[in-house]
């Protein structure tokens, strides 16, 4: 496989709904998307870096430069024999890994297309429909939140997580509102590292704690594995580690420690999908289940999310939703849709497998920049 071209878009699109986290609320969504092209084959990547450098350091601009400047001139017309040989290749560059990501991943798209298998077959999965859940973000009140649970519920999500910050109603009062509601749903939190390990925090988390959650995603900070390892100790539900396990190696840190017991693999977070088949594989290997988690992406990055979730020891229902939660409409045609029964069907066709509408990406462009391999 050969990158003959590069392409880079900065592309803008409204939110159906906004998006609360402990950092902050969205109204829309800002991205790089990278097209690659070989042998008359286009190959896509979706980078999960936002504006902000709130749930990772990286943001777009950083993404941009780091693609332009450093990625694209060791990939550009390198004969790669796999896919699988994209991320090492980028090895002198440090961290990255959303810039990294969104290179590699349009690079096993185009060799999955070049060979007309669908990429879960390249990535080495075994599922042909995956388990769908949702991420539910900071509401306005707790009568808002109940009634979104509520109709989540009713499209048949396999999970529910809602986001908790250690403030007024945001994490015990709407569990406990959720669960008198909704009773034993399968339930989840997820605080993107709004906790600290001091007494009174430690005390709020052992509120939650208390309401069968079937895990508790990142609740102290982004860096800090020798204090998860501290809280899962006091903790009987499941730590989730997301924003911290940023390489393999860090992931062997944790499971050495005991910082969790279940793991969330974004594939942008881990530089692309090798690094997140090493993980999954490690994880495999200590019996911790992992699930994909998502970055609020379009279809295209969304698709490739539905394609890595087919590894087997992705065991746990996702953040991986359809589409109509998103973007209306999406940049693929048909989007992506929940089945009745909580799951979403792979694609079938060559690589992501969906169908790309161009022109919705060009709608949304803000910025683009071409970069051609000199003897192509
Ligand atoms: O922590 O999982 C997270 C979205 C943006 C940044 C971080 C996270 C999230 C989500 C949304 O939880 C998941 C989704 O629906 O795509
Ligand atoms: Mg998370």
């Amino acid at each position: 496989m050969r990158i003959e071209r590069l392409e880079l878009r900065l592309l803008t699109l409204p939110l159906v709904h906004f998006f609360e986290t402990s950092f902050g609320r969205v109204h829309d969504k800002e991205f790089i998307l990278v097209r690659v092209d070989g042998d008359g084959v286009s190959g896509w990547g979706e980078c999960v870096a936002d504006r902000d450098p709130y749930y990772s350091s990286e943001t777009n601009d950083a993404a941009w430069s780091i693609i332009t400047g450093f990625i694209a001139p060791r990939v550009l017309g390198v004969d790669f024999a796999h896919p699988r040989a994209v991320f090492p290749a980028l090895k002198a560059i440090r961290g990255h890994h959303m810039a990294k990501a969104a290179v590699e991943m349009a690079a096993w798209d185009l060799y999955a297309r070049q060979r007309g298998e669908p990429l879960s077959k390249t990535l080495g999965g075994v599922r042909d429909r995956i388990a769908s859940g949702v991420s539910i973000g900071i509401q306005d009140s707790i009568e808002q939140l109940l009634e979104k649970v509520g109709t989540e519920l009713a499209a048949g999500y396999r999970r529910i997580k809602i986001k908790v910050k250690p403030a007024a109603w945001n994490d015990v009062q709407a569990v406990e509102a959720i669960r008198a509601r909704f009773g034993a749903i399968p339930l989840m939190v997820d605080a993107n590292a709004a906790y600290t390990a001091d007494e009174a925090m430690v005390d709020r988390l052992a509120r939650l704690d208390a309401f069968d959650l079937m895990m508790i995603e990142q609740p102290l900070d982004y860096d800090d594995i020798l204090e998860h390892a501290a809280l899962q100790q006091r903790l009987r539900s499941p730590i989730c580690l997301d924003e911290s396990i940023k390489s393999v190696n860090a992931a062997r840190e944790a499971l050495a420690l005991g910082a969790c017991r279940i793991i969330n693999i974004k594939p942008g977070r881990m530089g692309g999908f090798a690094e997140s088949i090493r993980l999954h594989d490690l994880c495999a290997a200590h019996d911790i289940p992992v699930w994909h988690g998502g970055m609020l992406e379009s279809g295209i990055g969304r698709a490739a999310n539905i394609h890595l979730s087919t590894l087997p020891n992705f065991t746990l229902p996702g953040d991986v939703a359809a589409s109509r939660r998103y973007f209306n409409p999406d940049l693929i045609d048909p989007p992506i849709e929940l089945g009745p029964d909580g799951t979403i069907a792979v694609p079938a066709g060559p690589g992501l497998g969906v169908d790309i509408c161009e022109d919705r990406i060009e709608a949304a462009t803000i910025r683009r920049h071409a970069i051609e391999c000199a003897q192509a």
